[in-house]
């Protein structure tokens, strides 16, 4: 049954939203189970590799640096934290590290250099490597594809029609190029959306419509509930119900019945009944570990007891598609050869001064203040 057929239009996606829910949820759960084995999950950990201080006004964002949140600003981390925590995540049945970075747009400069280092080397640990780090231009999608990124997740959040509400130093246009990069690199796409912004539900089906007219929609679309983060333009903004989680979870699932559908942000404030009920109705992918980027997510071993209880079992990596192979990237190389180069003349030089006879001035180092 190819249901996006059946269900092409805003009226057709609506009216599909708003059945009875448990028809709804059955619906889904029959497609569910055309494409995807019901009992698989993937787990995706996620990695704030550069926290805070983002020049971008997205109202729902506790790293934007004009709000007054908790959250403080820190410089990319080290590559080798980063492979760190991805051997944490793996340990821990995660197939996937997603490392989100707190930047408006990729750069061409030496902290893009070291996210290049850290897709290749989460790549060789064999985990899907997801990166989200802003609007990238073509060559940068390249170059990361060139390095073993799988995915890039980059979110369009609500419809059109809503996002000035939402956000206004980009444009969705900005976003959807930036999708369109990923996509030209051969990158698998991961994008999706926030309920709960004060968007109408027209708008919920608006962001689906959005998908719905690309030529080919995201492999991977995550549904997040908002996370009203103190000092954010959204901290007042009343929680959404579970059922509304379910029924975004399920009108996605139909209208795209191949993509991976994430049950993103908000699982701290769902039971177990409302989560099983997102993975009836077709959500096949959580983020996974006790932090999302900066707020709270169900710990591992939580997580671990509802896959128990529920007859979950987390995906293996690669599952839906090839491992990327790292390939050398140009400019790192030149800058490690150069580096390596300089060593050598530095090495040669200490040796000249040494066989002049000359000892090395002694230098006391005292402690500063
Ligand atoms: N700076 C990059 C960007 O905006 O694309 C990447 C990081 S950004 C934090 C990634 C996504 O996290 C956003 O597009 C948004 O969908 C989601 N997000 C951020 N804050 C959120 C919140 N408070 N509640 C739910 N989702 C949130
Ligand atoms: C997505 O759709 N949700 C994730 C991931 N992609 C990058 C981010 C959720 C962030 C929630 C707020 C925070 O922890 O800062
Ligand atoms: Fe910056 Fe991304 Fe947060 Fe927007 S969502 S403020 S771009 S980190």
């Amino acid at each position: 049954m190819d249901t996006t057929q059946k269900y092409k239009t805003k009226e057709s996606l609506l009216e599909l939203y708003n059945k009875p829910l448990l028809e709804l949820v059955f619906e889904a759960a029959t497609v569910h189970r055309l494409h995807h084995d019901p009992k698989e999950v993937q787990m995706s950990s996620l990695l704030s590799i550069k926290t805070g201080g983002c020049a971008e006004d997205c109202g729902y964002c506790p790293q934007a640096a004009r709000y007054h949140t908790d959250v403080k600003a820190q410089k990319l981390m080290s590559v080798e934290s980063v492979v760190e925590q991805a051997r944490n995540a793996k340990e821990n049945g995660s197939s996937r590290l997603c490392m989100g970075a707190a930047w408006r747009e990729v750069r061409d400069n030496r902290d893009f250099d070291n996210v290049i280092e850290m897709v290749q080397a989460v790549n060789d640990m064999d985990m899907e490597v997801c990166c989200t780090l802003g609007m990238m231009n073509e060559d940068q999608a390249k170059r990361l594809k060139n390095a073993g990124l799988f995915a890039y997740n980059h979110n369009l959040d609500t419809s059109a029609d809503y996002y000035d509400d939402v956000i206004s130093t980009r444009e969705y246009e900005d976003r959807l190029n930036t999708i369109d990069n990923a996509r030209k690199a051969g990158i698998s796409v991961c994008s999706g959306g926030i309920i709960g912004m004060g968007e109408a539900v027209e708008d919920r089906i608006g962001l689906l419509m959005s998908y719905m007219e690309m030529e080919t929609p995201p492999e991977s679309i995550p549904i997040n509930a908002l996370v009203a983060v103190e000092g954010t333009p959204m901290e007042d903004q009343k929680p959404i119900e579970q059922w509304e989680m379910i029924r975004m979870v399920a009108t996605t699932r139909i209208a795209f019945p191949k993509s991976v559908v994430r049950l993103s942000a908000g699982r701290t404030k769902m039971n177990m009944e409302g989560q099983a009920l997102c993975f009836m109705a077709g959500a096949s992918s959580i983020f996974a570990g006790d932090k999302l980027l900066t707020t709270p997510n169900p710990e591992y071993n939580e997580d671990m007891e509802m896959f128990k209880i529920l007859g979950l079992t987390p995906k293996a990596a690669f599952a839906d598609g090839e491992k990327p192979v790292t390939k050398a990237d140009p400019i790192i190389d030149a800058r490690k050869a150069k580096e390596a180069a300089r060593a050598e003349e530095l090495k040669a030089a200490r040796a000249k001064v040494k066989m002049k006879g000359f000892e090395p001035r002694k230098v006391t180092i005292v402690d500063s203040l």
